[in-house]
C-alpha cells in the first residue's frame, strides 16, 4: 500500500501542485489527503472529467507547471475530446499527469457497469497515444515511478497516466469536512417520493446510492423493478434517458431521480428539457452538495440554485425543499403542477453502512422495463 502523504510529497517534489478532477471510490484516500492539504484554487472539484482537462490546461498556460487531473476510469470517456483535441501533442501539446482509478480491472470482482470500462482502460490509453503505467503498491519504488512520470512529460509535453488498482492507498479519513445541518436522508427521501407515484409512472434513476436505495426500497416493499431503469453508469444521463422515454410515451409520467453531481455533471441537459418541455416529465434531484456515493467530496450542488438554473432553462415549474414534512406536501399538490417540474430536495450526507447492490442484471432491468412499457 502507498501512503497517500507520501504520493502527495513526492508530486510536489517534482513541482506538481495543482489538482483537478472528480473522485472516484478507489482515490478516496488520495482525494482527502489532497483536500486537507491544497488551498482550494489549487484542488478545484470540476463539474466533469472533461472539463477538469480543460482547467488543467489553463493551468498550465497560465504557469507552466504540470497539473493533475484525478478520474475514475468511467471518466475517461468525458476526457478523449479534450485529450486528443487539445492536450495531445499535434495539437497544443500540454502536459498532464492523469491519476486514474481502476474499476472493473480484469480479474478483480466488480458491478457489471465498470466491466466494459475495466477491460480497455489501458487499450483506450494506448489507442489516445497516452503513456501509462500502473501505480506502484511498494512504497520503495515510488519515488521512482513519480520521478519517471514527471521526467517523460518534462521532456515530451505529453500527458502520463498512473492507474490505480483497487486498495493501492492506505485508508486516510478527511479532516476539513463540514457539516451542513440537513435532518433528511437521501434512502427517507427516495422511499418518500417512489411510495407516491402510480404504478403507471417510470422513474430513472442516476449512478451511485440513488440507484441502489430506490432498488432496495421496491425489495422492502416486495415490488417488482419493471417500472425502474436503474442507470447504474453513464453518470449524468439519466435525465436524457428519462427525456428519451417522456418524449415517446406522452401517456406516462416520467420521474428523473437524479443527483446534484450528476445534475451539474452535463447540466446543459437542464436546457435541452426545458426547450422540449414534455407534459410528463418530473425531475427530482436528492441535492446532499456531495458525491456521496464515492466518499462524500463536495460539489458545488448547495452553493448554486439548481431550482432557478431549471427556471431559466424553461422548465415550467420548481421548487425546493428540506425536511420531510415539505416533500410530503410538494408529493400531494404533484398534480397541480405543470411539468417540466423540478423538485430539489436537500438531503444530508451519508447512507446505511448495510446498503446493497441491484442484485437483477442491467439486461435483465432493461428488458423488464420494456415489457412494462408495452404492456399498457
Ligand atoms: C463519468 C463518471 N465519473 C465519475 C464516476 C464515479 N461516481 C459514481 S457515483 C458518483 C457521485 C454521484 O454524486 P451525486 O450525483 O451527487 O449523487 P450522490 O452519490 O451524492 O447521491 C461518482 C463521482 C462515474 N460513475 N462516472
Amino acid at each position: 500500500m502507498i501512503s497517500p502523504k507520501l504520493f502527495y510529497d513526492e508530486l510536489n517534489n517534482h513541482g506538481v501542485e495543482f489538482f483537478t478532477g472528480v473522485p472516484d471510490s478507489l482515490l478516496k484516500s488520495l482525494c482527502a489527503y489532497i483536500a486537507d492539504n491544497t488551498p482550494a484554487e489549487r484542488n478545484i472539484i470540476a463539474a466533469n472529467e472533461g472539463g477538469a482537462v480543460g482547467l488543467a490546461a489553463g493551468y498550465h498556460l497560465a504557469t507552466g507547471r504540470i497539473p493533475v487531473v484525478y478520474m475514475q476510469n468511467s471518466g475517461l470517456g468525458n476526457t478523449v475530446n479534450p485529450l486528443l483535441s487539445l492536450t495531445d501533442k499535434l495539437v497544443y501539446n500540454i502536459p498532464v499527469l492523469l491519476i486514474i482509478g481502476w474499476r472493473g480491472e480484469p480479474g478483480v470482482k466488480d458491478e457489471p457497469q465498470h466491466l466494459k470500462q475495466g477491460l480497455v482502460t489501458e487499450a483506450l490509453l494506448d489507442a489516445m497515444g497516452i503513456r501509462h503505467e500502473v501505480l506502484v503498491d511498494d512504497e520503495s519504488a515510488l519515488a521512482d515511478q513519480v520521478k519517471r512520470a514527471t521526467q517523460y512529460i518534462i521532456q515530451t509535453g505529453e500527458a502520463f497516466a498512473l492507474i490505480v488498482r483497487k486498495g493501492t492507498f492506505a485508508p486516510y479519513k478527511l479532516q476539513s469536512a463540514t457539516a451542513v445541518p440537513l435532518s433528511l436522508s437521501r434512502e427517507r427521501a427516495i422511499q418518500l417520493v417512489a411510495s407516491s407515484l402510480s404504478d403507471h409512472d417510470v422513474i430513472v434513476s442516476t449512478t451511485g446510492m440513488i440507484s441502489r436505495e430506490l432498488f432496495e426500497y421496491r425489495e422492502a416493499v416486495k415490488q417488482g423493478h419493471q417500472q425502474d431503469f436503474l442507470t447504474v453508469g453513464s453518470m449524468g444521463h439519466a435525465s436524457q434517458i428519462a427525456l428519451g422515454i417522456a418524449l415517446n410515451r406522452p401517456d406516462r409520467r416520467v420521474f428523473c431521480f437524479d443527483g446534484d453531481g450528476a445534475a451539474i455533471m452535463h447540466a446543459g441537459a437542464l436546457a435541452i428539457i426545458g426547450a422540449l418541455s414534455p407534459a410528463n416529465y418530473y425531475h427530482v434531484v436528492f441535492n446532499n452538495g456531495a458525491h456521496d456515493s464515492v466518499g462524500g467530496q463536495p460539489t458545488v450542488g448547495l452553493n448554486v440554485s439548481i431550482p432557478s438554473m431549471a427556471k431559466a432553462c424553461g422548465y415550467k415549474t420548481v421548487a425546493s425543499i428540506d425536511d420531510e414534512e415539505e416533500l410530503k406536501k410538494e408529493l400531494a399538490q404533484l398534480k397541480l403542477y405543470e411539468s417540466p417540474f423540478l423538485l430539489e430536495v436537500k438531503v444530508k450526507k451519508g447512507a446505511r453502512a448495510d446498503l446493497g447492490r441491484p442484485t437483477t442484471t442491467p439486461i435483465q432491468n432493461k428488458c423488464a422495463l420494456m415489457d412494462f412499457l408495452s404492456s399498457t
